[in-house]
């Protein structure tokens, strides 16, 4: 019985042994792809204007929809929109005039008062 135990364990030791191995390279491979591609992105804050969740669809939207941006991510609270983007193909300059031309205003560029004031009642940021 004391061998049967014995053998027990060490089969589970042997097998646990493995596992770890086994998962530990498998992670290991994704892990530095993903800091190859954030190397490559660049990181910036821009500061929008804006004041419900509907402005912040619209924000990350216009954001998005510009080619090499991976990440926007705005924060009501702080009125910062977080970025992640390739700097070959866009610029921040870019992504500010993309933002101000949905009706928000950014710390680069102002909206135009004709599309801010078509902007829903709950978006109106401006006092
Ligand atoms: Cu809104």
């Amino acid at each position: 019985m004391k061998r049967l135990i014995l053998f027990f364990a060490v089969t589970v030791m042997i097998a646990a042994g493995n596992g770890c191995g086994n998962s530990g390279s498998q992670k290991k491979t994704p892990e530095i792809k993903k800091e190859e591609k954030s190397q490559k992105d660049e990181h910036a804050m821009l500061k929008a204007s804006g004041s419900c969740e509907m402005c912040k669809t619209r924000i990350e939207k216009a954001a998005k929809d510009l080619d090499g941006v991976t990440v926007a991510n705005w924060d009501r609270d702080i009125q910062q929109l977080h970025l992640h983007f390739d700097p070959k193909k866009t610029s921040v300059d870019a992504i500010s005039k993309a933002i101000a031309k949905t009706g928000h205003d950014t710390e680069k560029d102002r909206a135009d008062d004709v599309v801010y004031n078509v902007l829903p009642d709950c978006c109106k940021y401006r006092k």
